[in-house]
């Protein structure tokens, strides 16, 4: 009854659906199903990341890609079956990693609480608490209460996950599909601040940006000149390197400062300096605590995108397969 008043509420004030979504999310939502769900999920986290570092970028991206394609519902996590190629096996997904975790801590929350939180929370509350352990309180805000999606499509994948290769018009269109704006983009954009790129994700800046054997002029020369000595060649797909080198394990603003030494990795982050209400959105986040305000802001519109609640989806039982 309150979640239709605040539906209704919202309609009422912003007359379009589209704006309320999100809504059927909410603080605790676990708190009289399953008391320590959070706290699960939040210990199993941490105890994953001290042995892994590289695990928040990972939950971090998981969590992103979860939310671009049918929304935040768990659909990446499933695994590909005998009549049907699931979004993990889509190009963009090949580099993701750490779903095994993602099912050993729902794994852990099924334990003591069977049949109740879903994988889609799991997700999005693992993926905060994972950056947040070297803040030691949580850097933003996860609302609770999502269900988890029956389907996963390999199609829907590459149709709704930006490319490295977008350039600012693209990726604006991308968001704005997801309801997400500009502002959101660059912020959201700041999460490179930490992981690895695969060379082969911006390997033409360095070796055929044109087709002519050359270098992206957008790049920084002596940054193109160090990545040459890291990534071999156009193809190379199996060098990594920090995408904010220097501090590629610590979540903080630097990715602003590198974006604006022209040492963004992507076209889609050098993207993000070639318009001029974009730019300036750069610049303010180079202050670290309006970036964490604003990061915590945009997750938790991205952490709401297309959300099943109510009686929508199911809970799954184990987080690769439908029930
Ligand atoms: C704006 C459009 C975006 C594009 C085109 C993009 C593209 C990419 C690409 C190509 C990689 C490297 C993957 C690899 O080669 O291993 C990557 C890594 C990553 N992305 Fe994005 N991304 C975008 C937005 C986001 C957003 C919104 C988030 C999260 C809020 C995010 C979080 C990450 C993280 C944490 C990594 C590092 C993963 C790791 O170290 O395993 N990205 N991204
Ligand atoms: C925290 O997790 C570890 C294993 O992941 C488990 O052994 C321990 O009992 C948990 N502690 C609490 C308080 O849940
Ligand atoms: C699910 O697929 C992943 C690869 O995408 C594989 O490593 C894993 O073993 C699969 N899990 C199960 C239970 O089949
Ligand atoms: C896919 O195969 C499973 C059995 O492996 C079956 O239960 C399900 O109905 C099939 N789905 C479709 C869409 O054909
Ligand atoms: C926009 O989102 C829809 C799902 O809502 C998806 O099917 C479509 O491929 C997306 N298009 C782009 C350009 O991202
Ligand atoms: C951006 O990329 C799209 C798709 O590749 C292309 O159609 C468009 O012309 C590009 N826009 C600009 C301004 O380069
Ligand atoms: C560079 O791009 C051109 C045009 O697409 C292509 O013909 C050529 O083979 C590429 N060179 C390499 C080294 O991939
Ligand atoms: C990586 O590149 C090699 C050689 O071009 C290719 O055989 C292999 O399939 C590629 N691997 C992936 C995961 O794309
Ligand atoms: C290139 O990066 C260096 C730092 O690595 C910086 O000092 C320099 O200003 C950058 N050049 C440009 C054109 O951004
Ligand atoms: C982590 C993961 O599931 N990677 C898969 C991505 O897709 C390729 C096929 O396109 C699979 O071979 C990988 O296992």
């Amino acid at each position: 009854m309150r979640n239709q008043c605040f539906i209704l509420l919202c309609i009422l004030v912003f007359g379009v659906v589209g704006t309320c979504h999100g809504a059927g999310l909410k603080k605790n939502f676990y708190v009289n199903k399953c008391r320590d769900a959070e706290a699960i999920i939040k210990n199993a986290t941490e105890q994953r990341v001290a042995k892994d570092p590289t695990l928040p970028a990972k939950f971090l991206r998981m969590h992103f890609h979860d939310c671009f394609v049918r929304g935040c519902d768990a659909s990446i996590l499933l695994n590909t079956t005998a009549n049907n190629t699931a979004e993990k096996d889509a190009v963009p997904n090949q580099t993701l990693s750490g779903f095994d975790v993602i099912d050993n801590i729902k794994a852990e929350v099924e334990k003591k609480c069977p049949n109740v939180v879903s994988c889609a929370d799991v997700l999005a509350l693992a993926a905060r608490d994972a950056v947040s352990v070297q803040f030691r309180r949580p850097l933003w805000e996860v609302l609770t209460g999502r269900r988890d999606g029956t389907v996963s499509r390999i199609s829907e994948a590459l149709a709704s996950i930006p490319s490295p290769f977008s350039n600012f018009t693209t990726l604006v269109r991308n968001f704005a599909n997801q309801s997400l704006n500009v502002r959101d983009l660059v912020v959201l954009s700041g999460a490179h601040t930490i992981g690895v790129s695969h060379c082969v994700a911006f390997g033409n800046r360095l070796y055929n940006f044109t087709g002519r054997g050359d270098q992206d002029p957008s790049l920084n020369a002596t940054y193109a000149a160090f990545l040459k000595t890291q990534c071999q060649s156009l193809s190379d797909n199996t060098t990594t390197v920090p995408m904010d080198p220097g501090s590629g394990l610590t979540f903080d603003s630097n990715y602003y400062v590198t974006l604006k030494q022209n040492k963004g990795l992507f076209q889609s982050d050098a993207a993000l300096l070639t318009n001029t209400g974009s730019s300036s959105v750069v610049n303010q986040l180079l202050n670290q605590n309006k970036f964490f305000a604003e990061f915590a802001r945009s997750m938790k519109r991205m952490g709401a995108i297309r959300v099943l609640t109510g009686n929508a989806g199911e809970i799954r039982k184990k987080c690769f397969v439908v029930n």
